[in-house]
């Protein structure tokens, strides 16, 4: 067993406490008929947390954890720190990539070997522990091979070997009982439109993703298949662009009751959107499937990926959340990393552990604003007009039957004011 963080004791709610513990985030606290634990259902990213060296685009990896290498036996020595810190934080879901997991090896039969290898070692350690898989999801962005694509490559054979790769993914997503299977196209959109096919790389990524969805129903995955949006980076321009931008892309497809969105904080600023749009968006469009929860940086305009410690804003989230009926099957994944001077252990688990807090906090103040009806009565009150059998009707006669209603009863509306500043009052009360 590895002794990464073998000082560091099991957290524990005390809001009391002096040193590492849990202020907000009492697990088995009940709120709206179910535990803080059921409602958030954390998930630690195993790229970010054990895979990620601290590097960045002008220098070299800080962390230099005892795993760094590329044997199978830093990949199991990575696996039993990774299940030493999901006992430490409280047995929360995990998620990863097959890159964060293995080494590359040279060919798709090798991969496929040791992504099998380690998990087994998985299957057995979530037996002993309880961790469960959130999601499981194929890295198509990492190798060279992925430089143009995945199944966007304009070569027919990083399509094939995309395909081999991810029903590998799914079919250990699958054996290790995961919830969700996540798609996220890093690199599926262009460097340059001067040389690049728009329209043929969207439908043989819409074959793909039906290609996904068959064989999802073919071996019997019960779980969510989810697509990440993101705008840019790495791509300068990514297909996934936002929420509304996939909607369209699986309605196109006919995948919109196959298919939800993974929806990550960073993404929705990278997108020029806030966080809750995404959230509401993907609410009103009946895919919310799960949260990637991090925080970018506002000034820098890059994907930072830090841990979230903004609890107004992750209140917002967390509404639209308790409004869509909650996360499950998916779950809160911190797609998080550390800054790259935060080289101990200890940094390791204290992010975690403010985050949890923080998304508790946010969870508590939005579930409270539910409970009070404090925002949608207002709401209700602002489109009561349209309770009326009269404005009902509208919505169901022609243009010139509501033109020439309004002419002959010359209606001559008031504006009304939208609240907004005493709205915004009253969520302060709640934070
Ligand atoms: C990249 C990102 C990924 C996905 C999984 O910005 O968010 O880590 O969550 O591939
Ligand atoms: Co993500």
């Amino acid at each position: 067993m590895s002794s990464f963080f073998s000082d560091i004791d099991p957290v524990r709610f005390d809001p009391e406490a002096k040193g590492l513990a849990f202020r907000h985030y009492d697990p088995d606290r009940m709120v709206m008929g179910k535990s803080l634990k059921d409602h958030l259902r954390f998930a630690v990213a195993y790229w970010h947390s054990f895979a990620a060296d601290g590097s960045d685009p002008f220098g070299a990896g800080t962390f230099g954890r005892p795993w760094f290498g590329d044997t199978m036996d830093d990949a199991r020595r990575k696996a039993d720190a990774a299940f030493e810190m999901f006992a430490i934080l409280g047995q929360p879901f995990f998620c990863f990539h097959d890159h964060d997991v293995r080494p590359e090896g040279g060919s798709l039969a090798e991969n496929h070997k040791r992504l099998n290898e380690i998990a087994d070692i998985f299957e057995g350690k979530m037996a002993e522990t309880g961790t469960k898989l959130l999601w499981g999801t194929a890295n198509l962005f990492t190798h060279p091979r992925f430089m143009s694509g995945g199944a966007t490559n304009p070569d027919p054979e990083v399509f094939a070997w995309s395909a081999s790769t991810v029903r590998a993914c799914m079919e250990v997503t699958h054996r290790l009982n995961g919830e969700n299977y996540v798609l996220w196209g890093g690199r599926e959109g262009y460097e340059s439109l001067l040389n690049t096919d728009m329209g043929q790389e969207l439908e043989h990524y819409g074959r793909f993703l039906s290609m996904v969805v068959e064989h999802k129903h073919k071996i019997g995955f019960k779980g969510q298949i989810l697509v990440e949006p993101k705008p840019q980076e790495p791509s300068k321009h990514q297909y996934d662009f936002d929420v509304a931008t996939v909607y369209g892309f699986l309605k196109r497809f006919g995948l919109e009751d196959e298919v939800k969105v993974n929806v990550e904080q960073g993404h929705a600023i990278l997108a020029g959107h806030s966080f809750e749009h995404e959230l509401a968006t993907a609410r009103t469009l009946g895919i919310l499937g799960s949260i990637d929860m991090n925080r970018n940086d506002y000034q820098s305009g890059w994907d930072t990926d830090q841990f979230p410690n903004n609890v107004p804003e992750v209140a917002l989230a967390y509404y639209e959340v308790l409004r869509a009926g909650g996360l499950a099957p998916g779950g809160t994944n911190f797609d998080a990393k550390l800054r790259r001077q935060s080289t101990d252990p200890v940094d390791l688990i204290a992010a975690h552990v403010g985050a949890m807090d923080v998304c508790a906090r946010g969870l508590l103040a939005a579930a409270e604003m539910i409970e009070d009806d404090a925002l949608e009565a207002p709401r209700r009150e602002r489109y009561a007009g349209w309770e009326s059998d009269e404005a009902k009707q509208m919505l169901g006669s022609s243009l010139s039957d509501v033109a020439d209603r309004a002419e002959k009863d010359d209606v001559n509306p008031a504006p009304r004011s939208g609240r907004q500043e005493i709205i915004e009052n009253i969520v302060n009360r709640y934070l």
